[in-house]
């Protein structure tokens, strides 16, 4: 099937008016690095050598320089690029860009070969995007160690959750390996992501023979394509392998058997492909076996797979979803919220080193607004990895833009108030903090976000659905840059530099998540969506089920009373955060819904009623979605025709779905509370 490269594609031309060609492109290190056999930096010279075709037509391949040689300044004006190795012990991945003016001699350093690719990459990026010359000029270290997809492909080919077409990994229980496989390392790696995880964390059938040999070879030329890019390959585990496939009559972390057979089949593994990261493991969750069956605990499953994994540098990563999914609704003191933190702030320092608790950033599922997770606040002596999704499951499954950068930042930033082990306050708090490893200095940390991609020929699906991809794998390297720069970095890249392009496209994406959370869920109501493929309203769709997703609206009021005089989840926070979000004074608007069930007449800040709110928001989001889509077909002449429509498709059902929502949800509520709409719309 045919492809594209999104912001890869080459079509954006050097933006710098000072750089009017390359003429060479050079390798250097210092004396004691070996550079000639990396396959990384091969990849970094590739990368410069196709940008300077793409940009100038030059047909260049790249020359190798002693450390001692000095590089001349040509008299013709144009560019000369050296990436050089150096002996430092930088963190992995770090770089810096150094642009001499006079000479135009443009040296990319860094003391790992990750570095000079990251370095590479930004540079391509900078010379389509910068002013001026001076603005190469840059140094950077990822801010964290593993920066992560998660692809919930199945061995099918289908993709859970998936909105952009099948997998590009897997079909018909075979694992594919051809040049997309290429394509795709080379795309994720420009932004920086280092590690993949290829297949769903709901194991089933042949996936599970993805640790066996059955699947070694497909496997080992993954993971030779993938360490081209500096991205390292995990595989999701079925915790009932050795039932599933060693005839084991139990999973128990604890029998010798089972350990035994664990061994065996990962020694198997690694020995044949010793870079494989390691594992991801959904256990004991949505179904899915794992140690309770045994009586056994989440630090016992995840140790007996960390210690035989240890020897190889291998990771697992354990998942923390782990919740009742066969609630009473009738029950309203069981709250589906206080489940990850009841289940693994017990276990908090009980984990191996080389375990890291992946933890969802809220402690539902993915709504388009959900405060925090207070694990994140809560654990002090295990590593831990924040799960983001970029598939948009719960945001418009890219049907929908959904812009969802800003969101992630505002998580990031969220003050946690962790203490340390002694109960201080600890300076470097914020869930950023954390998960990069600053608050308690641990390497084991970093980001994860489940994939928006497929076989599409974009990628994504929905084209602008590509700026979460792109945002993520830059806001994982670099925390620091806001939800506008990435989206401008991105718009810049995609589409180029036109005024008019750039301002529109920026209006449509910082629009775009607060359009969405108004005309489906405000107030941080969540789960009003329709059962199973949850797109499209359904106000009660979750409200009378078994998983623990209630919104608990009657005649009175609405939300989930989830302070001391309810659930007790709002108790899981630190001060100052318990207290504010106790308070029905200070709790914010936006997370009313989710911490307290308040009447239909309360008043927000903002002076409106709850019921009046909910009228204005829907009206308000329905409304952006049509502004956005004007927005849109006003850059008819300035875009290709394929992909001008094939984006403008996505925004008419946009429109169509963001008025069905809008009737759906006032409707309902104008029934259920009895108050008409101040303003008078039926
Ligand atoms: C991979 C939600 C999704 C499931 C997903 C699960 C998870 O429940 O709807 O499709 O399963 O989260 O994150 O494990």
């Amino acid at each position: 099937m045919e492809y594209e490269a999104a912001w890869l594609d080459g079509r954006v031309p050097c933006a710098i008016p000072d750089i009017r060609g390359i003429d060479d492109i050079y390798l250097m290190s210092d004396a004691d690095r070996v550079r000639s056999d990396n396959v990384i930096i091969d990849t970094a010279a590739r990368e410069l050598c196709v940008a300077a075709h793409e940009m100038f037509g030059s047909d260049l391949s790249p020359k190798q320089l002693l450390s001692t040689d000095t590089l001349y300044t040509k008299s013709n004006g144009n560019a000369n690029i050296a990436l050089k190795l150096t002996a430092g012990d930088e963190p992995a991945g770090a770089f810096s860009i150094i642009a001499e003016e006079g000479s135009k001699i443009i040296t990319v350093t860094s003391s790992s070969p990750e570095g000079l690719l990251y370095g590479a990459f930004r540079l391509i990026f900078l010379l389509r995007t910068a002013d001026e010359f001076k603005d190469l000029n840059c140094s950077e270290t990822p801010a964290s160690p593993l920066r992560m997809l998660n692809h919930w492909d199945n061995l099918d080919g289908s993709i859970e959750r998936g909105y952009s077409g099948n997998s590009f990994f897997f079909e018909n229980d075979k694992v594919i390996v051809d040049d997309r496989t290429e394509a795709y390392a080379r795309l994720v790696a420009s932004v920086g992501i280092n590690a993949v995880v290829i297949n769903n964390v709901n194991v089933r059938a042949a996936a599970t023979k993805l640790i066996s040999a059955v699947y070694r070879k497909e496997i080992k030329a993954l993971v030779n394509i993938f360490k081209k890019y500096g991205i390292r390959l995990f595989l999701s585990l079925n915790f009932a392998a050795p039932m599933e496939l060693g005839g084991l009559d139990g999973s128990d972390p604890c029998d010798e058997k089972v350990r035994a057979w664990w061994k065996t089949a990962l020694d198997e593994l690694f020995t044949d492909v010793p870079e494989l990261g390691g594992f991801l493991i959904k256990a004991d969750s949505e179904g899915r076996p794992g140690p309770f069956t045994y009586g056994r605990t989440h630090a016992d499953g995840a140790n007996m797979l960390a210690d035989i994994i240890a020897p190889y540098g291998g990771l697992v990563i354990w998942r923390c979803f782990v919740y009742n999914c066969k609630q009473d609704w009738r029950d309203t003191v069981t709250d589906r919220a206080k489940a990850q933190y009841d289940n693994f702030m017990p276990l908090d320092g009980e984990f191996r080193d080389n375990v890291i608790l992946q933890i969802k950033n809220g402690p539902m599922d993915f709504q388009v607004r959900e405060p925090v997770s207070p694990l994140f606040g809560g654990l002090k002596k295990t590593n831990e990895i924040i799960e983001f999704q970029i598939a948009q499951e719960y945001t418009g499954q890219q049907k929908h833009v959904c812009y969802l950068i800003p969101e992630f930042k505002e998580i990031l930033e969220f003050k946690t108030y962790i203490r340390d082990t002694k109960g201080d306050p600890v300076e470097a708090d914020t869930v950023c903090d954390v998960v990069t490893g600053r608050t308690f200095g641990t390497a084991n940390c970093g980001m994860a976000a489940v994939s928006n991609t497929g076989n599409d020929a974009n990628w994504t699906g929905h084209d602008l659905a590509a700026a979460n991809l792109y945002g993520f794998g830059r806001l994982a390297f670099d925390p620091s840059l806001t939800a506008e720069e990435i989206a401008n970095e991105w718009t810049a890249l995609t589409f180029g530099k036109d005024e008019v392009i750039f301002q529109l496209i920026s209006y449509i994406l910082n629009t775009s998540r607060p359009a969405y959370e108004k005309y489906t869920a405000p107030l941080g109501v969540g789960w009003m969506v329709n059962p199973c493929h949850h797109y499209g309203p359904n106000v009660d769709g979750y409200e009378f089920s078994e998983w623990g997703t209630y919104h608990r609206s009657d005649a009175e009021g609405m939300g989930v009373e989830r302070g001391a005089k309810g659930t007790g989840y709002i108790a899981q926070y630190n001060e100052p955060n318990a207290s504010l979000y106790e308070n029905l004074e200070t709790c914010p608007d936006e997370l009313l819904l989710f911490m307290h069930h308040v009447p239909y007449t309360y008043r927000l800040h903002s002076g409106k009623t709850v019921i009046q709110h909910i009228y204005d928001s829907h009206y308000e989001g329905a409304e952006e979605a049509v502004r956005m889509r004007s927005a849109w077909c006003s850059l008819k002449d300035k875009l290709d025709k394929k992909r001008y429509e094939r984006v403008l498709e996505r925004f008419d059902e946009q429109v169509r779905s963001a008025a069905e929502w809008r009737d759906a949800i006032c409707t309902y509520y104008r029934q259920k509370s009895g108050i008409a709409d101040e303003k008078g719309r039926i």
